[in-house]
């Protein structure tokens, strides 16, 4: 698959012009096209306007945005422009018709490694795709308003997609600094799935009279920890919007979907919502029982159908949405036994049209929390990827990450297997540190509970027998910098930073960071990283000898796997021992240090490893070490 340097975007409306801004920020050559120069030009006003405002406002340097332009064209010749691209996004006017024009127009002259994707919201992406006519080649890249800023895209996998693009549309959105879920060609993908039926039911509750307007606002306000209720986000946004995605979805879908008559009758007399008025608190618990019942039942069908995960669905409604809870987390906040009560009030009342979920019911019926994962484990051969994945918060350590942690190695330690492990974070951060949030307001007792846990949790991968790469992806700030510092090789994607931020926060390392940064780097150094709390470079870091060594931010996992298996063709029990005999003897002097080793290498020769390993090389063969 041809690297992505020059990307197209066609469509300078709204989410065209958000998208080619993200991507010119992103340092991408981009070029934005439409079919008058006009839309061009409006096009550029839309992502210049607010950007001189923020330079007015001291928030941007003037330089910024002269990058940006730098990396922006405008044009009106779309096949000259896609002659170029390496990869094409298309964000015209929500019509089949209309795409399948252009993507046949774009298939005769594009290069044939170009990579094509569809901002469509509401169409299929396999449809689409016949239409370009290499479905191997085309995805679906369904941004959120406004693309500029929101961190979520919906990475679309159509029928024919092969997981090289995928993974080329994947890494494109990693680039431009945004949080990718993975989901199915079903139509509203993941979050429109939920998120137009919930708008829907809120409209059906006014029309039934169930609460006005400004209670069901302020009753959506509180459950999810929004700022605008369903009708004050309808006028924001147009109702237009709402009404045609909510038809879609009818078609697709059903009864339940079919757009509410005050939505249609506002839609057709171009009305908005009245919002005004004073919200009546004795009507939450039915709004919000109608309202959640839509939202749990729905979620837990579009997991059970595999359109997305339950994670994902959760960093949707976070990040796409700006809700305060995933679906997921606020099921089991309530209770999975009341979601379900809740889910089955809308069967009962709709039947086949609104279906239970039958994991919904699994869970309600026991009332079993979703167990919903912050860390994953990915077991590659004798190699563990552990990857910190709570990116809505750049991965910052609270009590359930540092718990997960804790299991995730506890799980490679006991694997006989795994080898070697690899350490990393999903999006733009390694780890940003423990997370403030949970911090603030502790008590020094509460905070002693967390401090035991993380340093339990960085002991145990330091003083573990199998190596650790930490594969230093982005921010690796405070805890995440001690984190990685617990770890036997720190590799440093060019993009990533290094920080102990706490004295700034009236904190001082906790998670061992006063400790291992100065056997590390020197008293001074880390001491002066300690006390400024400036951010580093990887660049510095790899001066410092912070880091082994800084790699392209696209060569970062294959390097640190390649160098994990190297390591897990070695003898495992001889490598255990070797960490052990550098960590104890770091913290010893040199004759204690010494007699570690000479105890530590005459147990290697109790090993039948030290065998094959001695055999082989006089045998002029690869040893095949075996870990006993
Ligand atoms: N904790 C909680 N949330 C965090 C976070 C953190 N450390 N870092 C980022 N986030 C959240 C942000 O609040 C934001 O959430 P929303 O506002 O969207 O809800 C989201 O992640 C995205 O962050 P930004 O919008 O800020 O992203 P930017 O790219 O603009 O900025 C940044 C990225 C890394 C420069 C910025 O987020 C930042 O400065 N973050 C804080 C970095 C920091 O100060 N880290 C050190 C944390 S203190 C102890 C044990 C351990 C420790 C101390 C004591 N004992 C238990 C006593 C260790 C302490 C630390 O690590």
């Amino acid at each position: 698959m041809a690297k992505i340097e020059k990307v197209l975007v066609v469509g300078a409306g709204t989410m065209g012009s958000g998208i080619a801004q993200a991507a010119a920020t992103a340092g991408y050559k981009t070029t934005m096209v439409d079919m008058k120069q006009e839309f061009v030009d409006a096009g550029f006003g839309k992502i210049k306007t607010p950007l001189e405002k923020r330079i007015t406002e001291g928030k941007m340097r003037r330089e910024d945005l002269d990058r940006i332009l730098a990396n922006l064209k405008g044009t009106t010749d779309v096949e000259a422009a896609a002659r170029e691209a390496d990869l094409v996004i298309e964000a015209v006017f929500e019509e089949f018709k209309i795409k399948e024009d252009l993507f046949k127009r774009i298939a005769k002259v594009a290069k044939p490694t170009v990579v094509v994707a569809t901002n469509t919201s509401s169409l299929s992406v396999t449809q689409l795709a016949k239409s370009f006519g290499a479905p191997d080649r085309f995805g679906g890249l369904h941004f959120f308003n406004p693309a500029a800023v929101n961190k979520l895209v919906e990475v679309v996998k159509g029928h024919g997609t092969t997981p090289e693009t995928f993974s080329a549309l994947w890494d494109f959105a990693l680039r431009l600094g945004k949080v990718p879920i993975e989901t199915k060609d079903s139509f509203g993908f993941c979050v429109n799935r939920f998120f137009v039926p919930f708008l829907n039911e809120a409209c059906r509750l006014l029309e039934e009279k169930v609460a006005d307007a400004a209670t069901i606002d302020a009753a959506t306000n509180e459950v999810l920890g929004t700022t605008m209720g369903p009708f004050a986000l309808m006028n924001f946004t147009g109702i237009p919007i709402g009404y045609h995605a909510e038809e879609t979805l009818h078609q697709s879908f059903g009864a339940f979907y079919k757009p509410a008559d005050v939505l249609r009758e506002m839609f057709e007399k171009k009305q908005l919502f009245e919002i005004a008025g004073k919200p009546d608190p004795t009507k939450f618990e039915a709004v919000k029982a109608r309202l959640l019942g839509v939202l749990f039942g729905i979620t837990a069908q579009l997991v059970d159908e595999g359109v997305a995960s339950r994670e994902a669905t959760d960093k949707g409604a976070l990040l796409g949405l700006r809700w305060g809870h995933g679906p997921f987390a606020l099921m089991n906040q309530v209770g999975t036994a009341q979601a379900l009560r809740y889910a089955r009030a809308l069967h009962d009342k709709w039947g086949k049209a609104f279906p239970l979920s039958p994991s919904l019911q699994k869970a309600g019926e026991r009332n079993e929390a979703w167990n919903l994962r912050n860390v994953v484990v990915d077991v590659q051969g004798h190699v563990a990827v552990i990857t910190i994945d709570r990116p809505e918060a750049l991965n910052a350590l609270n009590p359930k990450v540092l718990t997960e942690l804790g299991e995730a190695f506890t799980a490679v330690a006991n694997n006989k297997e795994v080898r070697a492990a690899v350490l990393t974070g999903s999006g733009k951060a390694f780890v940003a540190g423990a997370d403030i949030k949970a911090m603030a307001n502790q008590t020094a007792m509460e905070s002693l509970a967390m401090t035991t846990l993380g340093q339990r949790v960085v002991r145990h991968i330091e003083l573990m027998v199998k190596p650790v790469i930490a594969a230093v992806n982005g921010f690796a700030f405070g805890g995440g910098c001690e984190l990685a510092l617990a770890c036997d090789v720190i590799l440093a994607a060019e993009t990533a930073q290094f920080a102990l931020p706490e004295v700034g926060l009236g904190i001082h390392p906790g998670f061992g960071g006063t400790q291992r940064l100065p056997r590390l780097i020197g008293p001074v150094r880390a001491k002066e990283l300690i006390f400024t709390g400036d951010r580093i470079t990887a660049q510095q870091a790899e001066k410092i000898g912070l880091v082994n060594k800084v790699v392209k931010d696209a060569e970062l996992l294959p390097e640190a796997l390649r160098i994990a298996h190297k390591i897990a063709e070695m003898a495992p029990l001889a490598i255990g021992l070797a960490k052990e005999s550098v960590n104890r003897g770091l913290e010893t002097d040199i004759d204690s240090g010494l007699a570690l080793e000479t105890n530590s290498v005459t147990l290697t020769f109790a090993t039948q490893d030290q065998k094959e390993g001695m055999r082989a090389f006089l045998e002029k063969r690869k040893a095949n070490f075996t870990g006993r």
